[in-house]
């Protein structure tokens, strides 16, 4: 059998992208193709993890027994998408400590959004709502991406969100039919969520260094502006349908595109934001770190156990 170079290899491998086939663990890959979803998909998952922080917040204080055990799940689901998308991490042969020691360290990056504070009961609505909501429109698209694990992770991590969304809206629709206080709470809410939603899609087209190999590989389908267009057409009528408006004085509906059309992003905030100096990086890292550290000895059983299991085992 010809032994194949790298570069037939490579040919070979985008053939089959092109072909729209999935690619599997054990399948020949570039190696540029594993670093990225490696990059990718860590980010990911401590974005879930690190997204259980704003809203953990609000379970002691949530406004009902109804909306504490609907929050306390919800909390919980972030979990299993976090642990989901690190398990699928790992079948690209890094081990769960290395993608840890990444986090942990500050060399992997998290979601911009959870760096910005939970203040009021209507954030956990705003979070439901648009992070939710935007972590659908992206992730629906990456639920047809070119990699096995992480594409069906999302098919299932998907349909949990929109739960999600639902009870967002719900929270903040309640709001807003009623006080004037509880009114202004909800707008006051979407006027800080808002734009830091709009950021999570990442930088403009123009200014996203990872995105042509990630859509010729596709691993995206759509670029980042492209799914923000898209987040933004199908929110809009969701909040003039519940009465909120978005704090951006430029946006109008263009009939020739069909789309709305919007304000410039505050890009200097959003760098600053994924650089470590956002409102609640520094509380976000250290909540992280104290859990790595207070479960040591969580860590230290289970492989006492399974030290001691594995030598039963080979005595038998
Ligand atoms: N925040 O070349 P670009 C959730 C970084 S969790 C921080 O465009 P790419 C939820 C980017 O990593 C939602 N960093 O990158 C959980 C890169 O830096 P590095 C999380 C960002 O990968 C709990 C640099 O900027 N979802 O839904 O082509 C409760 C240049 O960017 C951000 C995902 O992670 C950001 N917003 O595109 C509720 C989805 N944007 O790594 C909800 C998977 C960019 O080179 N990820 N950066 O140092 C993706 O779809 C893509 O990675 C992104 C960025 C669209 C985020």
């Amino acid at each position: 059998m010809k032994i194949l170079s790298e570069e037939e290899l490579e040919l070979k491998f985008q053939e089959r992208i092109d072909k729209g086939e999935i690619i599997e663990p054990k399948d020949w890959m570039p190696e540029r193709y594993r670093k990225q979803l490696i990059r990718m998909m860590s980010q990911h998952a401590h974005s879930e993890i690190v997204g259980m922080l704003p809203e953990g917040n609000w379970i002691t204080r949530a406004p009902s027994l109804r909306r504490k055990a609907v929050l306390l799940a919800k909390v919980q689901d972030e979990a299993g998408h976090g642990l989901y998308i690190y398990s699928g991490t790992e079948t690209l042969g890094i081990s769960r400590d290395q993608v840890m020691g990444d986090f942990l360290t500050g060399k992997a990056k998290y979601s911009s959004i959870f760096n910005y504070p939970t203040l009021t009961w209507a954030d956990i609505g705003a979070i439901g709502w648009l992070v939710d909501g935007a972590a659908i429109v992206n992730q629906t698209a990456l639920a047809k991406g070119s990699y096995g694990p992480y594409a069906r992770a999302m098919v299932r991590i998907c349909k949990e969100e929109n739960f999600h969304h639902k009870q967002g809206y719900e929270i903040l629709a309640t709001l807003m039919k009623g006080s004037k206080e509880q009114r202004e709470m909800a707008q006051d809410s979407i006027n800080r969520f808002w734009w830091p939603s709009l950021m999570m899609f990442g930088p403009s087209d123009n200014n996203s260094p990872n995105s042509a190999e990630l859509i010729k590989w596709k691993v995206k389908k759509y670029s980042n502006d492209e799914l923000r267009q898209r987040f933004i057409d199908r929110t809009i009528p969701q909040a003039e349908n519940i009465g909120l408006t978005v704090p951006d004085k430029d946006l109008k509906w263009d009939e020739e595109t069909r789309h709305y059309s919007h304000g410039e992003i505050n890009w200097v905030e959003f760098n600053n934001v994924i650089n470590g100096r956002g409102i609640c990086n520094k509380e976000r890292m250290k909540a992280r770190r104290d859990a790595h550290e207070n479960g040591a000895w969580v860590r230290e059983a289970a492989n006492a156990y399974a030290r001691k299991k594995a030598s039963k085992t080979k005595a038998a």
